[in-house]
């Protein structure tokens, strides 16, 4: 079902300061950047340089009743989610809708780089955010 963990998603208020201080402070490089009007994200992807594991994915609101802007609210900055990769998300999303836990979306939408997403809520995974992402065909690696 889950092949890895493909990124940390943190949220931040400001997407260029916290891509800024992630490279002086952590070396971390932003390999990709996109604005996801639907999720209502700015975000960009981090890694170490060379490193083809997981990522951190950085994202700031573009609007205040966005899931980070309510996030932002509510917690300040930190880790709002934990994404898993897997191969095929119907079947994922199937077999943790098997198990009783609730899917977000009755379809997957659209994430980073071309991928495809869904999240289980926190509710029902011991209180984390957890994602779904099945990278496009060009991306896995
Ligand atoms: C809310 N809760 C969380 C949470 N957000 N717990 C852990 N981690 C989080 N990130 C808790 C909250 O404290 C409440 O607990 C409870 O869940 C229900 O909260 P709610 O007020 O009913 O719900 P909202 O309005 O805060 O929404 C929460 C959900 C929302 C998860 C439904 O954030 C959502 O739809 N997220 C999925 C989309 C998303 O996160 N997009 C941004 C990333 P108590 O107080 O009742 O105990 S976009 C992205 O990742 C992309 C593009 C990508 O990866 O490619």
């Amino acid at each position: 079902l889950i092949t890895s963990v493909d990124h940390v998603g943190i949220a931040v208020a400001d997407l260029d300061q916290a891509i800024a201080w992630y490279a002086e402070t952590l070396g971390l490089v932003a390999t990709h950047t996109e604005t996801n009007e639907e999720q209502g994200v700015r975000e960009a992807m981090l890694s170490a340089p060379g490193d083809s594991g997981a990522q951190i994915q950085l994202l700031a609101p573009l609007r205040p009743d966005s899931a980070i802007g309510k996030f932002l609210d509510r917690n300040g900055p930190g880790i709002q989610q934990l994404a898993y990769r897997v191969t095929d998300i119907d079947a994922a999303s199937a077999a943790l809708r098997n198990k009783g836990l609730r899917l977000l979306y009755d379809e997957p939408r659209r994430g980073t780089a071309g991928s495809r997403i869904n999240f289980v809520h926190p509710k029902d995974a011991g209180g984390v955010l957890v994602e779904l992402v099945e990278p496009a065909a060009d991306q896995a690696h």
